[in-house]
């Protein structure tokens, strides 16, 4: 009898897959890993990337910097390359329930990234206008790739924003920007997340600040999870703005913000006040670095093997600030949010380096241009 007729026929295929298959550890994304706690039902379609399940890593180099326990909530692993997939895959999971067939939103990069990928999941249109010539090339790349309708502007966030709040109200489209709720509901699972990681809340959580949805989705998430006997302790929130886009700091919107962060260059943040109520309420505070202190925060996680992008490096820029300033307690549970990934704009990373050496093709040339011989 040969191998072949002693093999058990093929199984029929399954009729319908099932949409989140996997065992015990394989990560559903997010809707699914926390369905008793997201305004879902049964008949919800759920369009995933199976975001979220995101590292938290520990930084002894930082620790020690500092005297704390630091922590990086690295989001620039999720499936676009940052935090907005929390967000989308609520959006579009609920756009699509509501028989939505395009979806519009502004953005500064990765909300477009994120709205073109998950739309293009769910077989939707995406619309998305962002400021010309400043979001990163790599975020442009994937509104592009995923044949969103990428309209620019010769403006700003903000000003996007307004149109596309207007789009919405005049024309059949769906907004998925940050005031769209359920954008929120999905972002409060990195909260969920960092509680279950640690077993506890941190104590003191630093984060970028620019639109200011992320620092509402996270506070009310812990709020949440608080409220619900998972954690007995609340962080401190922190969230930091970039000092050239810092309405919240100022106390007025910015016209014409700047900042090397382009992903936080907004002026007029739609989430003003909650941003501002979660500082308050938490006894932390919403403040401002300057673009020097974001670089010098990015080269030095990149050089302990992080990679994360600009306005990421705000949190870290944030953390150091607090330490400098004499802020910090002894032995905190530090959590640093890192919203994306470096590798969104290379640029940066490529523009602070070294030239790399050529050589010929020469194991001698090799070795010695590594400094072994
Ligand atoms: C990497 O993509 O606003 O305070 O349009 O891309 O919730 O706005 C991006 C924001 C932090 C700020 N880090 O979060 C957009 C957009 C990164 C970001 C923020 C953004 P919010």
């Amino acid at each position: 009898m040969s191998a072949a007729e002693s093999m058990p026929a093929p199984a029929a295929p399954a009729r319908t897959a099932p949409t989140a298959p996997g065992g015990p550890h394989v990560w559903r994304g997010i809707i699914e890993e926390y369905r008793d706690r997201m305004p879902v039902d049964a008949d919800t379609p759920i369009v995933t990337l199976r975001e979220g399940g995101t590292p938290l890593i520990h930084s002894e180099y930082l620790s020690e910097l500092v005297g704390c326990q630091v922590h990086l909530k690295f989001d620039g692993a999720n499936p676009t390359g940052s935090f907005k997939d929390r967000g989308m895959t609520m959006a579009i999971s609920k756009a699509k329930e509501a028989g939505a067939q395009a979806v519009i939103c502004a953005s500064t990069g990765n909300t477009s990234a994120a709205a073109a990928a998950y739309a293009a999941k769910a077989g939707m249109t995406a619309g998305v206008i962002v400021p010309k010539g400043k979001i990163a090339l790599g975020k442009l790349a994937q509104a592009l790739v995923h044949d969103a309708r990428v309209i620019q502007i010769d403006g700003n966030f903000d000003q996007a924003l307004t149109i596309c709040r207007q789009l919405a109200e005049q024309y059949p489209v769906e907004l998925v920007n940050s005031v769209n709720p359920y954008r929120i509901d999905g972002q409060r699972t990195g909260a969920w997340e960092i509680v279950d990681q640690l077993g506890r809340a941190p104590d003191l959580h630093v984060m970028p600040v620019g639109n200011a949805g992320n620092i509402t989705a996270y506070w009310r998430g812990y709020r949440e999870y608080a409220a619900d006997g998972l954690t007995g302790n609340l962080p401190v929130m922190r969230g930091y703005q970039a000092a050239g886009a810092a309405p919240i700091v100022l106390g007025h919107p910015v016209e014409k913000p700047q900042t090397i962060a382009t992903a936080i260059r907004i002026g007029n943040p739609a989430s003003w006040d909650q941003a501002a109520a979660a500082a308050e309420e938490s006894g932390g505070s919403i403040r401002s670095v300057t673009d020097r202190q974001i670089l010098a925060a990015f080269r030095l996680i990149a050089r302990h093997g992080v990679f994360a992008e600009m306005a990421s490096a705000s949190s870290v820029a944030g953390l150091l600030a607090l330490h400098e300033d004499g802020e910090l307690e002894p032995d905190q549970v530090v959590v640093c949010v890192l919203t994306g990934h470096g590798l969104k704009d290379p640029e940066w990373a490529i523009a602070g380096a070294a030239e790399p050496v050529t050589i010929p093709a020469d194991l001698h040339e090799a070795a010695a241009a590594l400094d072994l011989a």
